[in-house]
């Protein structure tokens, strides 16, 4: 089982309802409003913590909610508001919204944050609403309802250098002699199942190197195992390409693994490459050598043979991983996407009148239901504030448009109202 993706739900918390209260006093019949604000509801926040390498602490649990604001109280005081939900996931983590796959962030490094669902606006107490010419308000607001979304999270393992092949060219074996990964070698293909990463120290630099299970004809269609990696391939800035000498045709193996990576993402036919003809310590393979490596002149590749078992080659084949990747162009560290995700825009105003059945209708629109749901239906002033609303936004005039009788039933959200003048 593979844990380099999963399906998460969020909620923020509702923001608390502002509270209706007046000041008593001694001797006071009424005193003035002091309904206080409620609180803000808790937001839920994905942050990077690299204690966690892979997304398994998901498998038992996926939904995650936060706490709700408090209720304002009298005399003014504020509800209290809800702490954040932090979610921890380790760091290469993608994060798609699940409906429109739409790419919302990308979690690099320690501590990055990022917040997925914000928690609900704490409704406004009635001693907000007082004015001069108003001394004696009997409305508040409801919280704001929090946000819910179900996310994919996806694992994007952070190497700088992606070792691939076709199963078996021994992409583990060169991994474990050149770094400290204890990775799983068999002579049968596909003995890697999951990418293992290994750190490889030179003259005091260090490079992260990922060996990626062996990709297959097919595979940036999802055929074998290879699918799901290749997009760890995506991250890596240098590819290592391991032939296996021993196979019937190696530059068949070589191009078909250039072809799937081309296949699933363009860019990485730029991706620069060290091609490496392992297993030359097996007579075929040296028999094969001259041949490939004339081949791959050809294309204009100046290939290299090592065995990985008994190192042959294989320190000439680190330093020139090494100088390769010191000539790359230095890259900006983080490639989080900058937009925030609640911002209010445009087509959140926007609102769709649908008559449901004779003298039934439905208003859909975020704005509207929003408003809706932070309207207390007990006081008759927070029922006309959400009237003058419906006029602000247009929702009576297209209503009227529709053809809506006084008597019938109009629905908004999660809230039924009898359409009046
Ligand atoms: N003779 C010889 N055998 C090798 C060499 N490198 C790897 N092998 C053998 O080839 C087989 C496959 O090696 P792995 O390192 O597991 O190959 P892989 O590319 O990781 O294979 P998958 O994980 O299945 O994609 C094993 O039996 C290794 O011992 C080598 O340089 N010489
Ligand atoms: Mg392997």
């Amino acid at each position: 089982m593979l844990f380099d993706e999963v399906k998460i739900y969020v909620r923020s918390g509702d923001g608390g309802d502002g509270l209706v209260a007046f000041r008593r006093e001694k001797y006071v019949p009424r005193g003035g409003p002091a309904g206080g604000d409620g609180g803000r509801g808790g937001d839920v926040i994905l942050k990077v913590n690299p204690k966690h390498t892979t997304l398994i602490h998901f498998q038992r649990k996926v939904h995650f909610k936060a706490k709700h604001g408090e209720r304002g109280g009298s005399a003014k005081k504020t509800g209290a508001s809800a702490p954040p939900l932090i979610v921890d996931v380790p760091p290469g983590t993608v994060v798609k919204d699940a409906e429109t796959g739409e790419v919302l962030a990308d979690l690099v490094r320690p501590d990055e944050q990022f917040v997925v669902a914000k928690g609900g606006r704490g409704g406004r107490g009635n001693a907000r609403f007082a004015s001069s010419t108003h001394q004696a308000p009997r409305i508040a607001e409801k919280g704001e309802p929090g946000e819910e979304r179900w996310l994919i999270l996806e694992l994007k393992l952070i190497a700088d250098v992606g070792i691939v092949g076709v199963p078996n060219a021994g992409k583990s074996t060169l991994l474990s002699v050149i770094s400290n990964a204890k990775p799983r070698i068999a002579d049968y293909p596909f003995t890697t199942l999951e990418p293992n990463l290994g750190v490889v120290v030179y003259d005091d630099h260090d490079l992260v190197f990922a060996d990626i299970p062996g990709l297959i004809e097919g595979a940036h269609m999802g055929v074998g195992l290879g699918h799901s990696f290749l997009r760890h391939v995506q991250r890596t800035r240098i590819l290592v390409h391991v032939i296996d000498g021993t196979s019937e045709d190696p530059i068949a193996d070589y191009s078909q693994i250039n072809t799937e990576l081309a296949l699933y993402d363009e860019r990485l036919k730029e991706r620069p490459q060290l091609v490496v003809f392992n297993k030359m310590d097996m007579p075929q393979a040296q028999e094969k050598w001259p041949e490939v490596e004339a081949a791959l002149q050809k294309l204009g590749v100046q290939p290299m043979a090592i065995s990985a078992a008994t190192r042959k080659n294989v320190d000439e084949l680190i330093q020139r991983v090494f100088a390769l990747y010191d000539q790359l162009p230095v890259e900006a560290v983080s490639t989080v996407v900058e937009t925030p995700v609640y911002e209010l825009r445009e087509d959140e105003m926007a609102f769709d009148v649908i008559q449901e059945a004779e003298g039934i209708y439905r208003v859909q629109g975020k704005r509207i239901e929003r408003a809706a749901a932070m309207t207390h239906w007990d006081y008759d002033e927070a029922i006309l504030r959400f009237q003058n609303i419906l006029e602000a936004l247009g929702v009576s005039e297209a209503l009227k448009k529709a053809g809506v009788q006084i008597g019938d039933t109009v629905f908004i959200g999660d809230y039924e109202l009898e359409w009046t003048e």
